[in-house]
This record gives C-alpha cells, structure tokens and sequence, in this order.
C-alpha cells in the first residue's frame, strides 16, 4: 500500500517458505568467495553491518559504484541472481515503477547493527532524476526503520519492517532520508535469523 506519494510499504509480500529460502540463499551469498565484510567509510569509521554487494559494488571510501571490491580485497561483486531481480522488479510493477535493477546492497544485521539516516544518491544522476526506484526486501529479525523527507532537517517517522516486507521508494520519496536505529533481537521467523538481512535494490 502506499504510505505517501512514492513511498510503498508491501508487508508480509513474501510468505515464511519464501522468506527461508531467501535467507538461506542470502547467507550461501554472504559466506561464499565474496565473502560479507564491514565497511569501512571515509573518516576510517567502521559500519557496523555486514556488506556484500551484487552486480555491481559501492565503495564506501569514494562513495561510487565498482566492479571490484577495491576498498577491501579487489573481488569482484558477485551477480545478483535474476530471481532475486525478479522479486524486486515485481514489488516495483506493484507500485507502478518499471525497472529491473542491476545492483543489490544486501546488510546483515546483528543485534548491535544500525544504519545511521542517510539518502542513497550515489546511482547516476539520471536514474536519481528519474525517481527510479529503491526497493528494500527485509528477512529475520524486525527492525525499526526511520524515514524523513528530502532534507535532513525534516523529521522521521518510524516504521517497523518485518520479514516477508517489500519497501519501495520511488518518485518523489526516492531521495527520501532514512536509516535504522534498531534492530528487534529475537522476532525472526523460522528458519530465519538470528539477525536481520536487507536487501536494497538499485538501478545504477
Ligand atoms: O536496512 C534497511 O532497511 C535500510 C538499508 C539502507 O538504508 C541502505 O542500504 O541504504
């Protein structure tokens, strides 16, 4: 359903089978040759999620889109897997966006994870002009999720993910800021967890 102009809020999209198999494919990703791994951004801060990138990797020291891990080990970004595209490509159709992104930023997330407010504005300036969407799949455990307006002065209004929701922000939300100030430990479903995993996809 739509919550404002561009901004969707799908929840349950993804039924507790589909939302294990994610997760399991997801964890095989973040363990595999390209392992997961926490940023380190410009300023020497590290992030305190786990990062693995897909079809295309975001630097955090330059704040730009790479082939290679050039900021870690210099692996390239693993391809995303086209039915993962499929389901984001879907939630975007739901809310009347047409795309098919070519990146995934997926986060793990312990209990001590946040992700400070933020706008994602590092795709082409083309794509940001044309409000083509983020689309952000949660798994495991809820988080409580922030989102404000296109300055950082505007307010935020909370809102729960949980496993199995699909955000979209497009349009007019789609430089909308918005983190993660916590993450609700023990409130994964089955077969998920512990922990929470976010998968944003963009088109670059
Ligand atoms: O984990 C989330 O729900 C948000 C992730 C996020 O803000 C990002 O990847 O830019």
């Amino acid at each position: 359903m739509q919550l404002e102009p561009g901004l969707f809020l799908f929840q349950s999209r993804l039924d507790a089978a589909a939302q294990r198999e994610l997760w399991t494919e997801c964890r095989a990703l973040a363990d595999g040759p390209a392992p997961r791994y926490p940023p380190t951004v410009r300023g020497g801060r590290k992030m305190s999620v786990g990062m693995l990138c897909l079809g295309r990797h975001w630097n955090a020291l330059t704040y730009t889109y790479e082939e290679r891990r050039s900021d870690f080990d210099g692996v390239m970004a693993p391809p995303i897997p086209e039915r993962f595209v499929d389901l984001a490509a879907a939630a975007a159709a739901d809310a009347g966006f047409v795309v098919r992104p070519d990146l995934c930023i997926m986060n793990y997330y312990t209990a001590e994870s946040r992700m400070g407010v933020h706008q994602d504005k590092d795709e082409r300036a083309e794509t940001i002009a044309a409000g083509i969407p983020i689309v952000s799949i949660s798994l495991g455990d809820a988080a409580r999720f922030v989102i404000g307006g296109v300055t950082r002065k505007e307010p935020t209004r909370p809102l729960i993910l949980r496993s199995g929701d699909v955000l979209v922000m497009g349009g007019p939300a789609r430089l909308r800021f918005h983190g993660v100030t916590r993450i609700l430990t023990g409130t994964a479903p089955h077969g998920t967890g512990p922990g929470r995993i976010n998968l944003t996809f963009r088109k670059w």
